[in-house]
């Protein structure tokens, strides 16, 4: 279950063709640093195959989906996060997704987001 999108900005960074801030990486995911932060500690968590969005998510993805949510304690711990954080998967044009390789963002830090 290896498969990529060679038309796919992630699958890319994936296959280190386009650099990123890496955080953590093991067989199923990868983690780097969003080059668009939206709080002071900002990653994406994603997995190695390429799965479009949540909406392609089915039961045979549980374990790698399951695997992806309980590592983000662990990062946001391990990146200094200490008062809680904040996880989103945006899904679909309605969902304000951009970019479609399924991806968590996990952002720590002070809110901007709930300033003004
Ligand atoms: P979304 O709207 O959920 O699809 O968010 C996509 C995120 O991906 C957005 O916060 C910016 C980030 N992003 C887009 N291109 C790149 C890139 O080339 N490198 C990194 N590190 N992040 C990217």
């Amino acid at each position: 279950m290896t498969t990529t999108d060679p038309n796919c900005l992630f699958c890319k960074i994936v296959a280190g063709q386009i650099p990123s801030k890496k955080v953590y990486e093991d067989e199923q995911l990868l983690v780097f640093h969003d080059i668009h932060p939206w709080a002071p500690v900002h990653v994406l968590l994603i997995p190695k195959l390429h799965i479009a969005s949540m909406a392609e998510v089915g039961p045979e993805h549980a374990a790698l989906l399951g695997h992806m949510t309980a590592l983000v304690p662990r990062l946001m711990r391990e990146l200094g996060v200490t008062n809680g954080f904040r996880t989103v998967v945006n899904t679909g044009p309605d969902g304000g997704q951009e970019v479609y390789h399924l991806h968590m963002h996990a952002m720590g830090g002070p809110r901007p987001w709930l300033k003004g």
